[in-house]
């Protein structure tokens, strides 16, 4: 894979989302929300993605949205479903997601990134416009979630969650990758300086609440959390975030595991596909492709103490159950 920086400043810029159709509850861009329609593919390995496939859990999306999992390990065709019977989905019938890409547009020359939403009986490519996605199944699909789904984006909370959004997306989700993708030292250290000050205010902020906006989990949590949940086996060694380990962060660290260990979260975190996606395609970064042992990953599962705190996990709601049979992961260590 090779990774676009700009050769004055080695800073690296992400590409903006070209395919922003979405599918709402009145169905105005031609796709309605609809049961059984559309196709969720992901990577596990990948903090965007992930997002989704929380948000999807916590819903009770799962039999409405069916989900596609790439294999971690991009080729030159970039994601495809070599972890499927004869190397295709099955549902989709395709090898590669860039088909599904290339009919909805065939001059399309762009990348081709998870996630990605496709309508099943036209095999196009609807979306692939991350923060939209999870916001949509939030707001767009409230038919189909499951009873006693939580509300993530609740309009009183939505500016303050917002604005912590956004100040996440710069400074912690995006701030990683301009970290580890960055060809200067200058531009290295001013996304990891922006990075661990954020960190540190979050900090701040998370010692006396037990979630980012309000007292439940929200939008907010789950955008801070599949970056937190990358931190200490990809971040702190591929891409250098290594002012300290999340696990040696305390607040962070108890936050982090509090959502690992709530349904719908840590089951859908597949450390494996993480480690070999992130050690194994950036060869610019890791020209020897090894996939290091560590961390140990046990410390997740241990008490984190955040209780204390109160708060109210799923405000009126209650917890998903366990993820259907299918997208149960195996024991991880
Ligand atoms: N295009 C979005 C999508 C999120 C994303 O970067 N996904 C990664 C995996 S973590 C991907 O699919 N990259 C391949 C590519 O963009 O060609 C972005 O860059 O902002």
């Amino acid at each position: 894979m090779t990774i676009p920086t700009d050769p004055e400043t080695g800073e690296f810029h992400r590409a903006p989302n070209r395919f922003t159709d979405r599918i709402t509850a009145d169905g105005r861009d031609g796709w309605p929300v609809e049961p059984g329609r559309y196709r969720l593919v992901v990577s596990r390995a990948c903090p965007w993605a992930s997002r989704a496939l929380v948000v999807r859990r916590l819903l009770g999306l799962e039999d409405v949205l069916s989900v596609a999992v790439a294999d971690p390990i991009q080729d030159e065709r970039s994601w495809r479903f070599t972890l499927d019977p004869d190397g295709r989905d099955p549902v989709l019938g395709i090898r590669f997601l860039a088909e599904a890409y290339h009919k909805a547009d065939p001059d399309y020359t762009g990348g081709i990134s998870v996630p990605a939403v496709v309508d099943i009986p036209s095999g196009k490519l609807v979306t692939n416009d991350y923060p939209r996605i999870t916001i949509d199944l939030s707001t767009e699909w409230t038919a189909y979630h499951r009873e006693g789904a939580p509300k993530l984006y609740p309009e009183p909370l939505r500016e303050e969650i917002d604005r912590v959004n956004d100040e996440v997306y710069a400074d912690v989700n995006a701030a990683v990758y301009e970290a580890g993708f960055a060809t200067k030292q200058s531009a290295y250290e001013d996304a990891y300086q922006r990075l661990f000050s954020r960190l540190d205010r979050l900090a701040e902020r998370l010692a006396g609440n037990r979630y980012l906006v309000g007292d439940t989990i929200t939008e907010a949590d789950i955008r801070l959390f599949t970056t937190l949940v990358r931190f200490d086996a990809v971040y702190h060694g591929h891409f250098k975030c290594n002012r300290n380990k999340l696990a040696e962060s305390p607040v962070l660290w108890a936050y982090a595991r509090d959502l690992f260990q709530t349904p719908g979260f840590g089951d859908t975190v597949d450390f494996d596909h993480i480690k070999r996606h992130y050690y194994q395609v950036h060869e610019q970064l890791n020209p020897t492709r090894i996939v290091p042992k560590g961390p140990d990953l046990s410390g997740w599962l241990t008490s984190h103490g955040r209780e204390s705190l109160g708060g109210r996990p799923f405000g009126d709601g209650t917890p998903p159950p366990p993820p259907p049979r299918q997208e149960t992961l195996p024991p991880q260590w």
